[in-house]
């Protein structure tokens, strides 16, 4: 089985996408090569995000690998928390900070549209490329569920009447932004195979 290096600090996103390539790939974590640093992620888009971190490992380890970098766009307030979406309610804030900063950012705001975006980098055979993931949907006025991670409490895809939180990991992983990217990028490499 081919094996792929995933640089994430992020466990919630190894644990999904080890779950949405399981029996196809090998996915390999920063554990597994002892890399115990933060990855540098200070470019002003998503893409360029997801570029520098697989740069960043690629040029430390030489061997095959890819990068996610994803954020939560809200309509109503121009495309933000965005590239910021981690750290919106401030440096070490936790996603409970983040959910209540959402939630009081959009108090009263009748147009609660957004989306989350996926852009992973993959830089195989000294080539890179990148594969983007976009679901739609809406943000609630409180928090629902207790499932995945960051935003998921407070955004429901469009065509379902749960959060992410809500809907549990099953049915998030063949729906989210990172499984369409993902997706994407299997397809990608089940073609370099033939
Ligand atoms: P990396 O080590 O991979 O950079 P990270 O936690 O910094 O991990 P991102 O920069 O890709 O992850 O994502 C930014 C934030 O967007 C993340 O901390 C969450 O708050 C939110 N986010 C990303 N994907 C999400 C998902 O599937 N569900 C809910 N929130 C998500």
């Amino acid at each position: 089985m081919k094996k792929l290096l995933f640089a994430t600090n992020n466990k919630h996103k190894l644990d999904e996408i080890q779950q949405i390539t399981a029996g196809k790939f090998e996915i390999l974590s920063l554990n597994d090569v002892n890399f115990m640093e933060e990855i540098p992620e200070t470019s002003p888009t998503i893409e360029e995000n997801a570029i520098q971190k697989a740069r960043f490992i690629h040029e430390r380890f030489l061997l095959d690998c890819f990068a996610d970098d994803s954020g939560l766009e809200v309509e109503a307030l121009n495309g933000a928390p965005g590239v910021y979406s981690a750290r919106y309610a401030g440096e070490q804030c936790s996603y409970q900070d983040n959910n209540s900063k959402l939630i009081g950012a959009l108090q009263n705001q009748a147009n609660r549209k957004a989306r989350f975006r996926t852009v992973i980098a993959l830089i195989i055979d000294n080539q890179l490329f990148t594969f983007e993931g976009v679901v739609e949907g809406k943000i609630e006025s409180q928090p629902h569920g207790v499932e995945g991670f960051g935003y998921d409490p407070l955004f429901v895809p469009d065509g379902f009447d749960q959060t992410f939180a809500q809907m549990g990991a099953a049915l998030k992983n063949t729906i989210s932004h990172r499984a369409l990217a993902t997706t994407k990028l299997i397809t990608f490499l089940s073609t370099l195979e033939d």
